[in-house]
Order: C-alpha cells, then sequence, then structure tokens
C-alpha cells in the first residue's frame, strides 16, 4: 500500500505534491513550521520537527509510511541526513528531489566558496553594499564585518534585532524574477551578491540580475550529503515510488 511522506519547503516538493495530489496518491506533507505562513499544499499536511531521526522513525511507524521523498532544500542537511538514519532504522525506501547546483555561465562572475565562514572570509576589507540573499538563519556570522551595507531578504519581518548594523531588509517570499532583482540591486546600489548554491529556478533570479549588472557573485557550495538516491524529475520520483501503472501515466 502506498504511503508517502513529503518532506518539503521547496518549489520541487510544491510541484510534487501537486502532481501527487492529482494521482490521488496517498501522501503527507511535511513543512518545519519556519515561516509563518507558508504556500498551502494540495495535501494533507503536518508541520513542526519530528523530534531527530528517532522521532521520524517513529512517525514513520505510526504512520505505516512506505516511501519517503526528501524534497527539501540541499541547505537543509540536518533534515537530509534525519531522514536517511530514520529510514535506514524502519527500513524505509528513500529518494530525494533535489535539482542540481547551478554552474556559471558567459558573463558569470562567481566565486566558489564551500561554507558561509569562507563567504564571510572572502568580502573585501573595504566598505562594500552586498545583497546578502541567505535568508536569516545564517545571518550572525556577517557580524564579523560590520562595515558592509547589507541588503537582506526575508520571508517573514524579523522578529528581533537583526546582527548586523548597518542592514536594510526586503520582505519577499520568492519564486523571483530577474528583472525585479536587477531593479532591486539597482535601487540599493548593490556591487555585491552573497547566495547559497540553491539550485533550482527560485532563487536563480538574483544571479542572472548580476550577471546583468556585471556583479561579482560569492556562492556558497551546499553542504555535503551521504550517498542516497536522487531523483532530477517528477518522472524519476513516480518510477521510484513505483506506481507509474497505477497512476495512470
Ligand atoms: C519554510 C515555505 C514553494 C517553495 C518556494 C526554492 C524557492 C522560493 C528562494 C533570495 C533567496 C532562501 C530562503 C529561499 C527560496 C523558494 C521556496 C525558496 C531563499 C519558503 C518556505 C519556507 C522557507 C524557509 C526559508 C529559510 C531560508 C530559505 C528564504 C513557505 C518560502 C534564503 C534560501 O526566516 C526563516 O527562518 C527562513 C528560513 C530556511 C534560509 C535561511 O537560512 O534563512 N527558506 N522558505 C519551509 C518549512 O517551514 O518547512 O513559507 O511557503 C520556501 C522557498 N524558499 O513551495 O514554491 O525552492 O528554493 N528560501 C536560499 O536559497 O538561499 C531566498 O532571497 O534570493
Ligand atoms: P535543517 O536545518 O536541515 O533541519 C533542522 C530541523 O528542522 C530538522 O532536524 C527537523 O527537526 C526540522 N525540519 C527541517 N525540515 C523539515 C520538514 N520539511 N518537515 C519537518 N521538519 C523539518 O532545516 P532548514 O535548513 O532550517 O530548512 C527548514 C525548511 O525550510 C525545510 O522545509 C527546507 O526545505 C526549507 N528551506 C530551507 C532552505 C535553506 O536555505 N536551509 C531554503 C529553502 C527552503 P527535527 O529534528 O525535530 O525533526
Amino acid at each position: 500500500m502506498t504511503r508517502v511522506l513529503l518532506l518539503g519547503g521547496t518549489s520541487e516538493a510544491s510541484q510534487l505534491a501537486r502532481e501527487l495530489a492529482a494521482r490521488r496518491v496517498d501522501a503527507i506533507f511535511s513543512y518545519a513550521g519556519r515561516t509563518a505562513a507558508p504556500l498551502p499544499q494540495p495535501l494533507p499536511t503536518r508541520t513542526g520537527g519530528f523530534g531527530g531521526s528517532e522521532g521520524l522513525a517513529r512517525f514513520l511507524r505510526a504512520e505505516a509510511i512506505s516511501h519517503v521523498v526528501d524534497a527539501t532544500h540541499p541547505f537543509a542537511a540536518q533534515m537530509s541526513r534525519n531522514a536517511l538514519a530514520a529510514c535506514a532504522a524502519a527500513g524505509v525506501p528513500l529518494c530525494a528531489f533535489e535539482r542540481a547546483p547551478w554552474t556559471a555561465g558567459p558573463g558569470d562572475d562567481w566565486r566558489h566558496v564551500p561554507d558561509i565562514p569562507a563567504a564571510v572570509a572572502a568580502l573585501p576589507e573595504s566598505p562594500a553594499r552586498v545583497f546578502l540573499a541567505i535568508g536569516r538563519q545564517t545571518l550572525a556570522p556577517f557580524a564579523a564585518r560590520p562595515q558592509h551595507h547589507y541588503l537582506l531578504r526575508l520571508v517573514d519581518p524579523p522578529a528581533g534585532p537583526l546582527p548586523l548594523p548597518d542592514v536594510a531588509v526586503v520582505i519577499a517570499r520568492g519564486p523571483f524574477t530577474r528583472a525585479a532583482d536587477e531593479a532591486l540591486l539597482a535601487a540599493h546600489g548593490i556591487g555585491l551578491v552573497v547566495a547559497k548554491n540553491a539550485g533550482g529556478a527560485g532563487a536563480r533570479a538574483k544571479l542572472d540580475a548580476a550577471r546583468a549588472l556585471g556583479l561579482p557573485v560569492i556562492l556558497i557550495d551546499r553542504p555535503a550529503l551521504p550517498p542516497r538516491r536522487i531523483a532530477r524529475t517528477v518522472g524519476e520520483v513516480l518510477d521510484f515510488l513505483a506506481h507509474r501503472a497505477d497512476l495512470g501515466v
């Protein structure tokens, strides 16, 4: 009996949720609860952590989950590690649904760094105007470079003070467009973009805008994860669910 747990929070997860709902696949969509009002999904949805990998393993057994699809963000490394451990413990097959990393094209001026501390170290000494487009959770390390003006883009208004002295905040939930991001970068006189190598279309706009404006980008590599099955398309996920025939595709 197919019963899917879909670990969500990305454009890919939302795309897959639509496909599974259209095929009436028995599935549960899962959000961490990071944002105040996440996009509604066409599947029964649960929100909040599971309580580590042990909590997730208990959930898999209690809900008689037959397949787990990890469609979380490439930087949601803890969730992905927990899913690997829980699925191994509970004997439930797991497949990641993940977009490939971005690769530079003609006109891109990217500097790849391995992690957040390396991105901080890569900032120039002299004051710059930086679009720090990495969300809210990993801002604190940039307080070591207070000389810069930081433009932030957050999903929700910040609940408390931000760890950066010279900062402007835009509240917006993607996906974003290149034209709008070009206008944003120009309006704020941005000279440098810092971003995570998230991949996918939903966050790509700022990189295309940077190229159009001739701006350099510091691009943070995604965290390494243990080997796991990875699907790059909905079709590959449906194959994993091994019910293409049942799904009428
Ligand atoms: C809570 C669900 C969909 C999913 C849309 C994608 C695209 C728009 C671009 C920029 C970069 C960033 C951030 C970003 C993008 C999509 C996707 C994506 C980047 C929502 C969502 C949740 C989150 C969590 C949030 C993080 C933050 C990261 C903002 C919903 C909108 C910067 C990642 O305030 C916080 O605590 C925010 C936390 C994790 C990274 C961080 O460390 O701050 N995403 N983003 C999910 C949950 O609770 O499980 O609210 O609707 C989902 C999306 N965000 O269905 O169409 O697929 O990547 N999300 C990054 O890539 O660097 C914004 O501004 O250019
Ligand atoms: P994370 O650091 O990898 O995970 C931390 C803890 O949050 C997990 O151990 C788990 O708690 C809980 N969690 C994470 N994703 C969950 C989900 N989909 N359903 C239920 N619990 C979840 O996670 P994160 O980077 O903060 O990402 C949180 C959410 O935002 C995910 O849905 C992710 O897809 C989305 N997102 C993240 C980014 C990013 O840049 N990190 C970008 C876009 C979207 P327990 O240990 O208690 O189970």
